[in-house]
């Protein structure tokens, strides 16, 4: 793994932590390299049922490394652009829920990586935004687009017109956090969050996933069709004769991911 990522699964629940505390965990070349390498090898541990995804120090990540983006051509601004949502795609459609522990700034290509995590649990000192306008640019690594799916276009535009970036209480009002608690009790939280999800069934849980990420854009009519194929899939598996055995049986099910 990357110098800079760092990832460690434990009963079923993936860490994975940027650690370049040097930049305030900016997002350079080799971080993304190490968030992809992170996520494969989560996509080939078969144990694995959520992953949280944090920052080391004061910083969830203060964005993409300005000091490298300074220097791109516009072709170089584009490759790294494109590179950068690939990776931020595979977080997002990795198969189990990512949940973000946004333990402090999570500014422009930082907001978007927490944005692309299914869940944002923040520390009262999490800052976010997308401050792309001070700096001559705009969102690189998909903030118009995820900001708004989020907090709405009103609300989203608002932030991305002015740079304004906001505490973690506005943050939670504007539904970009689900949750905001002490910053010693972050990772606990999250780690409680990931439990409930791994003791459920994965692929009841994957499928709920992927019906809300494929759904909900489209027309109503898309999404319940999506939902018809993936709620028809669960009666081939496993898990739903253990589970719905289990209740008859009035005990706790055992749920192997089959
Ligand atoms: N990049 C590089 N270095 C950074 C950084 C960043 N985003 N943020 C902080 N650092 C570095 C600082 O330069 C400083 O390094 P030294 O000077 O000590 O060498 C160190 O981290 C500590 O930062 P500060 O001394 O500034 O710490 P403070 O606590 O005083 O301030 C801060 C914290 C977060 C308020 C401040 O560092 C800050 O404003 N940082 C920049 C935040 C920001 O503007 N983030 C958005 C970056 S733009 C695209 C693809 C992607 C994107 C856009 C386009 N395409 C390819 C089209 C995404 C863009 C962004 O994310």
């Amino acid at each position: 793994m990357s110098d800079h990522v760092k990832l460690d699964i434990h009963d079923g629940i993936g860490i994975v932590t940027i650690d370049r505390q040097e930049a305030l965990n900016a997002l350079d070349d080799a971080i993304l390299a190490g968030l992809e390498e992170a996520f494969l090898a989560l996509g080939r541990d078969p144990s694995v049922r959520a992953v949280i995804l944090t920052g080391a120090g004061k910083a969830f990540v203060a964005g993409a490394d300005i000091k490298a983006m300074a220097r791109f051509t516009p072709v170089e601004a584009k490759a790294f652009a494109q590179r950068g949502q690939r990776i931020f795609t595979l977080i997002e459609d990795y198969p189990h829920p990512v949940i973000a522990a946004v333990n402090g700034y999570a500014l422009g290509g930082g907001c978007e990586l927490a944005m692309t995590c299914d869940i944002r649990i923040a520390s009262d000192r999490a800052k976010a935004g997308q401050p792309e306008v001070n700096l001559g640019v705009l969102p690189g690594f998909g903030g118009t687009q995820r900001l708004a799916r989020i907090m709405g276009r009103s609300a989203a535009k608002h932030l991305l017109f002015t740079g304004e970036v906001v505490g973690a209480a506005r943050g939670l009002e504007l539904g970009l956090f689900n949750e905001v608690v002490a910053p010693e009790a972050l990772m606990g939280r999250c780690m409680e969050i990931a439990a409930v999800i791994a003791s459920k069934a994965p692929l009841a849980v994957s499928g709920v996933k992927r019906a809300v990420n494929e759904g909900t854009d489209g027309p109503l009519a898309h999404g319940l069709a999506l939902e018809a194929e993936l709620f028809s899939r669960a009666f081939a598996t496993l898990d739903q004769k253990e589970g719905m055995q289990a209740f008859i049986d009035k005990r706790p099910a055992r749920f192997l991911g089959q």
